[in-house]
């Protein structure tokens, strides 16, 4: 698999590439640069599993983006998802300029609509619903979401996305006017996720639904990861470490958690999410 991206300076200054980045560096006068996914499978390959907060513009005030961030970056938060649901409130476009200043990690969008692209973000979780049968989320909001992407210049990271039963009707659920997995077929997750691998997608995000009751089943995340090749996504409802660990363990290789950091007497424990989910970084020698 290709890790990153050799240009010339020359191919660089003549604008040749329309790939946006977040690490690049000259070597001998070469100009390497690392797209995010690039970045996200080294992280994954180097720490055991990656871990993005998911920051919501409807629910974070400006005011705690901030300190929230500088907490991720010392607790070793790998990067940011931006985006929620409906964005009644919150104002996307300022709300990524100020991450934006705070952090030199990934940002990126996993939007909750197609208004919600904003050329000020690295790159973009391009969501395929592949869990339902409603074709406007399979592929017609793609069609009218690609041209703005490709005019705003950020990555897409094509991404099946499948949502799974939590419990309740999630605002996913609702809002995707399709149904979840039941929570006891991790057999139909599976084949759907390798349904989505043959595609050419390139993560798989097992999705229980921001707030879920219950997070995704441990069996549905292990018979997922023996299907696929490519990196899974677990997020939704996951509020300790030891839920995380057990999602890594199982072969989630990125976890994501969005609401329980809300909650701001709950950062101290953002470095214990981080450490479960590193554990390759806790291997003692
Ligand atoms: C939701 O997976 C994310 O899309 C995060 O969920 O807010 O429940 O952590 P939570």
């Amino acid at each position: 698999m290709k890790e990153i991206y050799i240009l010339t300076k020359n191919d660089f200054l003549s604008n040749k590439t329309q790939f946006f980045y977040i690490s690049t560096r000259f070597i001998s006068g070469t100009l390497i640069i690392m797209k995010i996914y690039d970045r996200l499978l080294n992280t994954i390959r180097s720490k055991g599993a990656a871990y993005l907060v998911l920051l919501d513009p409807d629910k974070l005030s400006k005011s705690k983006i901030a300190p929230l961030i500088r907490h991720c970056e010392k607790s070793g938060v790998d990067g940011f998802l931006i985006g929620g649901s409906l964005m009644l409130s919150g104002d996307l476009e300022s709300f990524i300029e100020h991450v934006k200043v705070e952090t030199t990690h990934p940002v990126i969008i996993f939007p909750g609509s197609i208004n919600q692209i904003s050329p000020l973000a690295d790159a973009i979780l391009f969501l395929s619903v592949i869990s339902g049968r409603n074709a406007e989320h399979l592929i017609g909001k793609h069609v009218t979401a690609s041209p703005l992407i490709k005019r705003a210049k950020i990555e897409p990271i094509s991404t099946g996305y499948i949502l799974v039963e939590s419990g309740v009707t999630t605002t996913a659920v609702y809002m995707s006017g399709s149904l979840p997995v039941p929570r006891n077929k991790p057999e139909i997750a599976a084949a759907t996720a390798l349904a989505g691998e043959y595609l050419g997608m390139k993560f798989i995000y097992l999705e229980a639904g921001s707030g879920a009751h219950e997070s995704v089943p441990d069996e549905m995340v292990k018979a997922v990861s023996e299907q696929c090749n490519i990196p899974i996504i677990v997020g939704g409802g996951i509020r300790t470490p030891q839920t995380a660990r057990r999602k890594v363990e199982n072969g989630a290789s990125i976890i994501v958690t969005g609401n329980f950091f809300e909650d701001e007497n709950n950062w101290d424990m953002i470095k214990d999410f981080a450490s479960v989910i590193h554990y390759k970084l806790s291997v003692e020698v």
